[in-house]
């Protein structure tokens, strides 16, 4: 991780420090030794007997002020906790799959349908009904393979259209033709 600082005060660096971005790379690898400096410019900021160095991008490290502050990462999937949608699980991917703030890693109802997960047999596509036409365990929402029907029931009030295994009906009267002659 990279991160843009505005600006870091030299001058505590024991001031006088000669105004050059050689002198910069000495003083900041001396306190800093595990950070990598990436790039930097050096302005002078008008003050007398201090500089200041802007723009520093330094490797794997926030910069906070005049301290070195690596931000808080509970879950140790670099992604810190003041922007993980799941702070206390790791999830490097931050998948939401219903982007309300929640990751999925931690979000008990991944599609807001008000389904749990647990119980939900679409977890990722929202279906509060859970209509599963062909009884196999997967809704509608998300089965891509619905069928055969078995009963005549099953083609009834626009049932018909849930069907597509083995084929896809034309109508009622097409479905249960199939459920009573196998064609
Ligand atoms: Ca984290
Ligand atoms: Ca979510
Ligand atoms: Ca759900
Ligand atoms: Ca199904």
């Amino acid at each position: 991780m990279t991160d843009n600082v505005g600006r870091w005060d030299v001058s505590q660096g024991g001031g006088g420090m000669t105004l050059t971005w050689d002198a910069m790379e000495v003083f900041l690898a001396t306190a800093h030794p595990n950070y990598q400096i990436l790039s930097g410019s050096v302005v002078e900021d008008g003050y007398p007997g201090k500089v200041y160095f802007d723009l520093i991008t330094i490797g794997d490290c926030t910069l906070d002020g005049h301290d070195d502050i690596a931000p808080a990462d509970g879950d140790n999937d670099n992604v810190p906790d003041d922007d993980d949608n799941c702070p206390t699980t790791a999830n490097p991917g931050q998948q939401d799959n219903d982007n309300d703030g929640t990751g999925d890693a931690c979000d008990a109802d991944d599609d807001n349908d008000g389904v749990p997960d647990t119980t939900d047999n679409c977890d990722f596509n929202a279906n509060p009904n859970q209509t599963d036409s062909d009884n196999d365990g997967i809704g509608d929402a998300c089965d891509t393979q619905t069928g055969p029907p078995t009963t005549a029931n099953q083609c009834k009030n626009g049932g018909w259209a849930n069907y597509n295994v083995p084929r896809s009906f034309k109508n009622q009267g097409d479905c249960m033709q199939f459920v009573n002659t196998g064609k």
